[in-house]
């Protein structure tokens, strides 16, 4: 226990040290290793959750829902030789995911230009997003409104398209990139809206015409933006903590439905979990609670992209043992979703409730939408990959993850229609 005590004091001098700076230039996260890290007993689980809190020289990747789990760690190099240590003198079982963080983000920025048109070869940064979402609105002026939920923190307007071909049918809203660093989101987002406009196939002509889409393409604009220009491994909102050096907020623990719960959320302003002063203190997130409960009673489904670990997650999110009375309908709908998923290219996901199969999260905004909004269709995709690349997916899977998504999304609005879910909720 000293000896531990010893190591936890040890990491969290270094931790001062940490990597990250602060200033113009870019953080670098040279020799940066992820591990993953398996939690077998108490004791185990106890230095994990230290070194999840510690902010610098550690980023959770993965967290973990506790033993029997595991959690994916990045490491600075700084903190590599007591982080080993700690591993080795506390029987952890650990292996490298990512031996150099720097060199998937160097690929990844020397494909940047590939691209030259918007296509789906590389990643674009919230500009170029913006500037093709102008182009298909005026191309297609017919079936897309555009609209805005709000303002972020910094003043950039939160963007969405309403894509619809007739009056009266039911709606479907996606909700893409809360997350900044989870950049396949928004290029999945994308390439789904494109198909969505101009495919020929049958399955796709049918959501096209018989479900109005609403789409924030890029939800967390202020942290995407910071992504791509600041810190690569960016995934919080960019509001200022008061008393805090600590910057931003989880949006996805910042809606105000069993709000900061059952360990599914942390108080401190530096973890990557953090749910923010109070519900709703971030104004990405209000604006998308009022945006939608203007408009509930056209909303059937609700869909949010993340990245990474190839899950389908349903509600709840805030418990582990808790589950919805709809439960039955929400596995019977993930199960087609996964198998459809599977049929491209034999990329499996798991599939239940996030507090089930993932980990406990709360204030989570699918929970929201589901528990205070009546939307009872709710799911979560966890895209690409298990933690060879994480975060940093290279460009050349955005393609078979989009066509991916896109038979999942097909599938889940079918089974979600045979079970009676798309039926209409207005009442007038
Ligand atoms: O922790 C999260 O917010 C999501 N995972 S991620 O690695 N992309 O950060 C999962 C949240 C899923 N749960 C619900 N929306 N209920
Ligand atoms: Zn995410």
């Amino acid at each position: 226990m000293k000896l531990f005590g010893f190591v936890i004091s040890a990491l969290v001098v270094l931790s001062v040290f940490g990597n990250n700076c602060c200033c113009a230039e870019k953080v670098r996260y040279d020799n940066h290793t992820v591990y993953k890290v398996l939690i077998e007993n108490e004791n185990q689980l106890t230095i994990v959750k230290h070194l999840s809190t510690l902010a610098k020289g550690y980023n959770l990747w993965k967290p973990f829902h506790g033993i029997g789990s595991d959690a994916h760690i990045m490491v600075s190099p700084k903190m590599k030789n007591a982080f080993d240590s700690l591993m080795e003198l506390n029987g952890f079982e650990k292996e490298i995911l990512v031996e150099n963080v720097q060199s998937l983000i160097d690929e990844e920025s020397s494909s940047f230009e590939r691209d030259a048109t918007f296509g789906w070869t590389s990643y674009h940064g919230l500009d170029k997003i913006y500037a093709w979402i102008d182009e298909i609105i005026e191309e297609n002026s017919d079936l897309i409104t555009p609209f805005t939920i709000g303002k972020s923190y910094e003043g950039r307007d939160i963007r969405g398209i309403k894509i619809s071909a007739k009056e009266g049918n039911p709606g479907i809203f996606i909700e893409t990139n809360v997350h900044a660093r989870e950049w396949i989101t928004s290029a999945t987002v994308t390439y789904f809206i494109n198909e969505l406009l101009n495919s020929d196939r049958a399955e796709i002509k049918n959501l096209r015409e018989n479900i109005d889409w609403y789409i924030i393409p890029v939800y967390n604009v202020d942290g995407f933006v910071y992504s791509h220009e600041k810190d690569r491994m960016w995934r919080k909102t960019r509001q200022p903590v008061k008393g805090s050096d600590c910057i931003g907020a989880d949006a996805n623990r910042n809606f105000d439905s069993h709000w900061m719960e059952n360990g599914g959320a942390l108080s401190d302003p530096c973890a990557e979990t953090f749910a923010g002063p109070k519900p709703f203190s971030e104004p990405e997130a209000q604006a998308l609670a009022d945006f939608v409960t203007k408009i509930e009673d056209k909303i059937n489904i609700y869909l949010s992209f993340h990245s990474y670990g190839q899950y389908l997650l349903c509600p709840y999110g805030h418990s582990a043992t808790d589950f919805p009375s709809n439960y039955e309908d929400l596995l019977a709908i993930g199960k087609s979703a996964a198998d459809a998923i599977k049929k491209p290219y034999g990329t499996q996901f798991t599939y239940g409730s996030t507090g089930s199969v993932l980990y406990v999260a709360s204030g989570t905004s699918v929970d929201w939408m589901f528990n205070e909004r009546n939307i009872k269709v709710g799911w979560t995709f966890e895209f690409r990959d298990k933690g060879r690349y994480g975060f940093v997916l290279p460009a050349t899977h955005i393609k078979p993850n989009a066509k991916e998504a896109v038979e999942g999304v097909i599938a889940l609005v079918q089974k979600s229609s045979d079970l009676g879910y798309l039926k209409n909720k207005r009442v007038n």
